[in-house]
């Protein structure tokens, strides 16, 4: 009898292994070039900040937000008695990121800023450590910022001046969200189009907005921006973009309980994001005021997109560290063919792949938080802004895609188990494909990348050259760098001949472009950051592999796909027959 219990099987018929779990560990510590680049920009005290944060979201935030993940909102519509009530039920752990959102600062960095120019930096990598754990409460802390930032650009004055106290307070009882009404039923895209929300002037010089919001998440937020056409005494509005104003919304509830003037038609029914509430909205009467002139409102709205799209780039970079953190860590626990997945050459060389994609976007990405934060301190000269107008769109398409790709890499790297719903692991991937479409897609957004460079004739163009030149220039004659020099150096003035012809084509030949485009900017300009943080005197021998890596890809996509015809007249029709064979 005793020796049988010694055969496997003979008393637990589900054998006795069990693979250990990959841990996660303070995210902070675990990601050497974090610490690097915050030790290159910032002092000490960041740094313990973050340190300190990172073991929170360990011992306590993470837990939160996998129960953020499985008990998602709630739409009572109505009560017992039959009345419309509206209620949008969220979890105990939602509410809770609410208030660590305000008690951490995550907005209020951004507007407090204790470290001048480098505030961005700091607040986004808060965010940064935050957003994997955070049950997608990064969706409302970024329009939050967004809506801060406009109320800011416009003036903190009434009607605005207590929602801004409130958007960027530290305190949690007076902490309000914000939503970011834009989309209707026509188009998400086309906004100027789309939008049906008309405005009505009322005698006290406010408004009352009545259509449909077809998107807005977060809706259990304290207030919002939104787009609405004004309405002439006629009755009459003016189409297009011209016709867009902006207005500002506090979401109300009356003395028994239902919202004054919306009426929440549904809650999506989404493939993921699933912790944020993402309701159909009904305008019916809703009491606003107009924040921007009339028919200035996608101007105005603008600033809002810049934060929100640079919080998705965030987020999108935090995804992939995330997944490579896991993949790591499980690489010294699993075994197969006899040793761990970590001594398989293979496998480290597809880890170190993803490493490289996300050490290069973290440093696109910081860096348009290191020019919003010139910006915003006042120390930002004209090739900043420029630059800042042209990587944002940019930043958040690439990263966007990339994270997508990397995070299902990363699922892969725990075979079976990545695919398994309560490993925790399916749900970054869910919530990765939503990062390039929200906030403007792909497409859209490498449309706006052709719209910012012709509105600025060329400037912003002129701007990244030089800077990037700039970059390279400060790793000359360090030899270890010198193939990715030349590497990008080649590709920057391949990309410069390729500008100089595309602006004697037809418009329709940019617009062909305009995606390789955009990911040849990224590419060239993510390469030459690399180089520089690797030139730096703190930097490590992985810095320069991962500088020397990333230059060995194909950095300017825009001239070899120009080199096959990709953009010629004669493509649209093929590609449309394509399509529809
Ligand atoms: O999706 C949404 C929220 C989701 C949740 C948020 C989560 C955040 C991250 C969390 C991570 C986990 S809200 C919906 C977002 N919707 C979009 O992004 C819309 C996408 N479509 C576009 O971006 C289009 O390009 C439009 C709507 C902006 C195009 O509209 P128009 O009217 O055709 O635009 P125009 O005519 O080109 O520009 C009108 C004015 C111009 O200024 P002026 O008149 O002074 O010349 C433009 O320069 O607006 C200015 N403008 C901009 N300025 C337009 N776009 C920009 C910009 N990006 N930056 C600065
Ligand atoms: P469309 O504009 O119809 O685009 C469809 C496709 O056509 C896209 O691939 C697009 O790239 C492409 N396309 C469109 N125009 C062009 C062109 N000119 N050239 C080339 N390609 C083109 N919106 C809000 O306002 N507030 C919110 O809070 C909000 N939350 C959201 C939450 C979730 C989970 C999701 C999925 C969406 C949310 N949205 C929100 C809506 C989101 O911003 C829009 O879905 C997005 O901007 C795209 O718009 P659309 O859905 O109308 O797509």
């Amino acid at each position: 009898w005793e020796a049988a219990s010694y055969l496997p099987y003979s008393r637990a018929r589900i054998g006795s292994f069990f693979q250990e779990i990959p841990v996660l560990k303070n995210p902070f510590l675990e990601d050497a070039l974090l610490n690097g680049y915050l030790r290159r920009h910032l002092p000490q005290e960041v740094l313990s900040d973050l340190c300190a944060f990172g073991e929170r979201v360990v011992k306590e935030v993470d837990r939160w937000g996998r129960e953020c993940e499985v008990t998602p909102p709630q739409l009572v519509q109505f009560d017992p008695w039959g009345h419309r009530v509206d209620h949008i039920v969220t979890s105990p752990a939602w509410k809770r990121m609410k208030q660590l959102v305000a008690q951490e600062g995550m907005v209020a960095i951004g507007y407090e800023r204790p470290f001048g120019e480098w505030s961005r930096v700091y607040q986004m990598s808060k965010v940064y450590i935050f957003s994997p754990s955070s049950g997608l409460s990064t969706c409302p802390l970024a329009m939050t910022d967004g809506a801060a930032k406009v109320i800011q650009s416009i003036g903190v004055s009434w009607p605005v001046d207590e929602a801004f106290s409130r958007l960027t307070t530290r305190q949690p009882e007076r902490f309000w969200t914000s939503g970011q009404w834009m989309t209707e039923r026509q188009g998400g895209s086309d906004v100027a189009s789309g939008t049906e929300t008309v405005a009505v002037p009322q005698t006290d010089g406010s408004y009352k907005l009545h259509g449909f919001k077809w998107f807005t998440s977060a809706t259990d937020a304290d207030m919002t921006l939104t787009l609405a056409r004004v309405q002439d005494r006629t009755g009459a509005t003016t189409p297009g973009s011209k016709g867009l104003s902006l207005f500002y919304a506090e979401v109300n509830r009356d003395k028994d309980g239902r919202l004054k003037g919306i009426e929440v038609q549904r809650l999506k029914d989404k493939l993921g994001t699933r912790p944020v509430p993402t309701a159909e909205l009904l305008l019916d009467g809703l009491s606003a005021h107009r924040l921007s002139e009339e028919g200035r409102g996608v101007a105005a709205i603008a600033n809002m997109l810049t934060i929100t799209r640079i919080h998705n780039a965030v987020c999108a970079v935090a995804s992939m560290r995330r997944v490579l953190q896991l993949a790591r860590d499980y690489a010294t626990r699993r075994t197969a063919f006899g040793k761990l997945l970590k001594d398989h050459p293979l496998h480290m060389q597809t880890l170190a792949r993803m490493e490289v994609e996300t050490r290069g976007a973290f440093l696109l990405v910081m860096d348009v938080c290191r020019l919003l934060g010139r910006e915003e301190s006042g120390m930002a000269t004209q090739l900043d802004a420029h630059l800042l107008r042209l990587l944002t769109p940019m930043v958040k398409l690439y990263t966007g895609k990339q994270a997508l790709a990397v995070v299902s890499e990363g699922l892969e790297s725990f075979g079976g188990q990545g695919y398994i719903e309560d490993t925790g692991l399916p749900v970054i991937l869910r919530d990765s494909q939503v990062l390039s479409i929200w906030e403007g897609t792909t497409n859209i957004l490498s449309l706006d990348i052709l719209r910012c460079v012709a509105h600025s004739s060329g400037m912003v163009l002129h701007a990244y050259f030089t800077h990037t030149k700039s970059l390279l220039a400060g790793a000359s004659g360090v030899s270890s760098l010198a193939p990715a020099v030349k590497a990008v150096d080649g590709a920057l003035s391949e990309l410069q001949a390729f500008v100089q012809l595309a602006a004697t084509r037809a418009p329709g030949y940019l617009e062909l472009a305009a995606r390789d485009l955009a990911y040849s900017l990224a590419r060239i300009y993510t390469g030459s950051l690399l180089i520089d943080h690797a030139c730096w005197k703190g930097a490590s021998s992985s810095d320069t592999y991962a500088a020397l890596r990333w230059c060995e890809q194909d950095l300017c996509p825009v001239v070899s796909k120009q080199a096959i015809g990709c953009y010629d007249p004669s493509t649209p029709p093929l590609d449309t027959a394509l399509v529809y064979d």
